[in-house]
């Protein structure tokens, strides 16, 4: 699984952050693209780097393959696996932005800034199977984009270009956001409160301690579930303003949907597991992960990380 959140500090700061749940690693590093770099984009849709990024991903023909990752102007972005409903356009389109699949993290993280900016120009775009190469084919994902403000959710179906205003600022896996919306009526039972006493008959009945009524949640690794958790859980959270405490948000979060190996296992009989855990902070310009072996968070500043040179950096 993966699930995504996003949130601010009320200060004017994003925080982006997400688990990659997989079956294996693909040797991901914490990668950033400088404003100084030529990027390759096979239709010209990246043609130059207008917002330095720093973000978890790989890279393959000196080009940088995100999972997620953040710019200097405070935009981020990840891509969740949505195989069955992903289907992008077989081939360029004539009059539209072309955009090839693998670059899509990386085309919206270049070139705007806030999330109005990116709905604008998504009109006119097109998301092509185009693979790096043949041993990368383009994976079938949707992806959530945020600000400060707000996050918006992309879907490429047959449906052609869809993009939902995410109000309640998480995505998980299939099935489309628009079903994982709706679903969150069936939930609506939940609460963080503490309820008054019951009187059943002659019973006069009080809980046992907090908690009682979140009773109901769903505490699996399926999709569905995933995104009930994490709606329910993130919206209850209060804000918080310092960096720390908006750094604790995100790995606690995330961790009340992070898959432990043994108890989801794919088609393949392999188990799911969080390889990581990312976050963007725009505050800082920082990014921050730990991974399945290593819950130790680590972090890396794009200062410190030649943003304005020519070359790719490799954490
Ligand atoms: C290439 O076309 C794109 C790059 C890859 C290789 C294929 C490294 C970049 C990025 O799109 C990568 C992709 C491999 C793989 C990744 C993807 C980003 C997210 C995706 C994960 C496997 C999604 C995990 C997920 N799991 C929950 O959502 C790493 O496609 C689940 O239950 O499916």
């Amino acid at each position: 699984m993966c699930t995504g959140i996003r949130y601010s500090d009320g200060n004017g700061n994003l925080y982006l952050a997400r688990n990659l749940d997989w079956t294996f690693g693909y040797g991901e590093r914490v990668v950033v693209a400088p404003t100084g770099y030529a990027p390759k984009s096979p239709f010209g849709a990246v043609r130059d780097i207008k917002h330095a990024v720093i973000g978890m991903g790989i890279v393959e023909e000196d080009t940088p393959l995100y999972f997620d990752c953040g710019n200097d102007a405070g935009l981020a972005v990840a891509g969740l696996n949505f195989p069955g409903y992903a289907s992008y356009a077989p081939d360029q389109v004539a009059g539209a932005v072309n955009v090839a699949a693998f670059e899509f993290p990386l085309w919206v993280a270049t070139q705007f800034a806030t999330v109005d900016e990116v709905e604008a120009a998504l009109g006119n775009v097109a998301i092509v199977d185009r693979p790096i190469n043949e041993k990368y084919p383009s994976s079938l994902l949707h992806w959530i984009i945020g600000d400060a403000s707000r996050s918006i959710v992309v879907e490429y179906t047959a449906a052609g270009m869809q993009v939902f205003h995410d109000d309640v600022d998480v995505l998980a896996n299939q099935p489309g956001f628009t079903w994982h919306h709706e679903n969150l009526r069936n939930y609506l039972n939940l609460s963080p409160e503490f309820p008054e006493e019951v009187v059943l008959n002659q019973a006069h009945l009080t809980p046992f301690g907090s908690g009682s009524l979140m009773r109901g949640i769903p505490g699996d690794y399926y999709s569905p579930s995933r995104f009930v958790r994490a709606a329910y859980v993130h919206a209850h959270y209060p804000q918080k303003t310092s960096e720390a405490d908006n750094v604790s948000r995100a790995f606690h979060t995330l961790q009340q949907v992070a898959m432990v190996e043994g108890s989801a296992s794919m088609g393949s009989g392999d188990f799911e597991k969080t390889i990581y855990t990312g976050l963007f902070s725009s505050r800082t310009m920082t990014y921050y992960w730990n991974t399945y072996e290593d819950p130790a968070i680590q972090s890396a500043a794009l200062a410190d990380h030649k943003p304005s040179g020519q070359d790719l950096v490799v954490v």
